[in-house]
């Protein structure tokens, strides 16, 4: 992993005009890799009997994903993701020889559709189709379970997850309970418990383990938890500020949820706005709200483009400008830099560095 991360990093980046260009034709680009994709004979083996959507869907992410990439010049993101998208898409069937025939198909697209500044472009593309072998060995490595959980919380995180997967919502409940009797508690419930045992899940789903079904099921008994959970009762009475928090754009809430129960019990009076608001509606609430504090959650790397356009606008209304924005999130955590690129005051990694960052913005404001 560390020498294709390297070679990537080596890559350079391309012109703010290519990155714009094939932005706008990601929609041209997609149109033509799903027809000769539809057309290939043999596709049903390829894509392991999945319906055809599941690939088209990988190829609008695709599109976003190098969108997203091209425009911040993130190839350690490129680099990461690769192995990623293989192990998943070949854990749910399809063939590793799909993906060649997939990166051929966006070169041969961009060729056609960029022939005057495509160059750059075909350059990242090319390295991609050079490194597809590197890239499958890399994939063919399961991803790790309990990657965050340390030892004195792991048998809970282990018996949280087993109970998340069987859809045991007494035993979920009861285990939060036990361990969620005030504010302190529920932070380190949260990022030594609750969220070991997410990512754990996510990894299984990754390595085909479980099915999509069962993650589901997961994420819908995490939403009972979150919500039998008295943060109310926490909270301080003293008051911070005004926060706003939202996963705009995004399907994942719950690290925006958990955000907002800590900033909650730490004493700032939170609107929390959960999952997949468009960005424009998001703006004008917070136009309306002015909070001191806005958090934002991204997980999918292809969001960080609408957050960044999210925070502009912030920054583009005077009325705005004592609104400090944190940000957060999966698509953050492997470079936090990209924080900075976004424009956002802070990144924190966690719900609980989440608390101190909220608070240093109003040690500084006093
Ligand atoms: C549950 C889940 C879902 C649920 C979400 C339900 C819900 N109500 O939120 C559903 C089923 C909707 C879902 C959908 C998808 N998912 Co999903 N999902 C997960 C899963 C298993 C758990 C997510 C979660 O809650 N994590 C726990 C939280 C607490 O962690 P967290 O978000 O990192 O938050 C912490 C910190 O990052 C931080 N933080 C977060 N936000 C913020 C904000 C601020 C301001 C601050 C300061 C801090 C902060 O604090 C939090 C607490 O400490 C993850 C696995 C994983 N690794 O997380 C996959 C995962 C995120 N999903 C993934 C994928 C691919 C998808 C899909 C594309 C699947 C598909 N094929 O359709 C779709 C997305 C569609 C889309 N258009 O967005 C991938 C993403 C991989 C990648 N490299 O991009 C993951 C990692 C699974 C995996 N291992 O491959 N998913």
């Amino acid at each position: 992993m560390a020498e294709l991360m390297a070679q990537a990093e080596r890559l350079p980046k391309v012109s703010t005009e290519a990155a714009r260009h094939y932005a706008e034709l990601e929609d041209v680009l997609l149109d033509a890799v799903n027809a000769r994709m539809t057309a290939l004979t043999g596709l049903a083996d390829l894509i392991g009997g999945n319906p055809v959507e599941v690939m088209l869907t990988n190829h609008r992410y695709h599109a976003s994903f190098m969108t997203t990439v091209f425009h911040f010049g993130s190839y350690g993101l490129l680099a990461k993701t690769l192995p990623w998208v293989y192990r998943t898409y070949h854990n749910q069937g399809f063939a590793h020889a799909y993906f060649l025939l997939e990166l051929e198909a966006w070169r041969d697209a961009i060729r056609e559709a960029m022939p005057e500044d495509g160059t750059e472009i075909l350059f990242v593309y090319e390295w991609m189709l050079a490194r597809h072998k590197d890239v499958v060995t890399l994939s063919l490595l399961p991803a790790e379970d309990m990657a965050l959980a340390d030892e004195k919380w792991r048998s809970a995180s282990e018996e949280l997850t087993a109970a998340l997967l069987a859809g045991d919502v007494t035993t979920c409940q009861g285990l939060t309970r036990r361990m969620v009797r005030n504010a302190s508690e529920m932070v380190e419930f949260f990022v030594h418990v609750l969220q070991p045992a997410l990512y754990t899940i996510g990894a299984r789903w990754e390595n085909g383990v479980i099915r999509v079904a069962q993650e589901h099921l997961a994420s819908a008994v995490v939403s009972r938890i979150l919500a039998s959970i008295p943060v109310a009762e926490f909270a301080e009475v003293t008051s911070r500020g005004n926060a706003v928090v939202s996963a705009a754009n995004e399907f994942h809430e719950v690290g925006a949820w958990m955000v907002a129960y800590c900033l909650e019990s730490d004493g700032w009076d939170v609107r929390y706005l959960g999952a997949n608001l468009p960005g424009e509606d998001l703006l004008a609430f917070v136009r309306a709200e002015k909070p001191d504090l806005l958090c934002l959650s991204v997980t999918m790397a292809f969001n960080l483009a609408s957050v960044k356009r999210i925070i502009s606008g912030v920054r583009a209304e005077t009325s705005l400008a004592q609104t400090k924005v944190l940000v957060g999130g999966q698509a953050l955590l492997n470079d936090p830099s990209l924080a900075h690129d976004l424009g956002a005051d802070a990144f924190a990694g966690d719900c609980k560095d989440a608390i101190e960052a909220a608070r240093s913005f109003c040690r500084r404001e006093e």
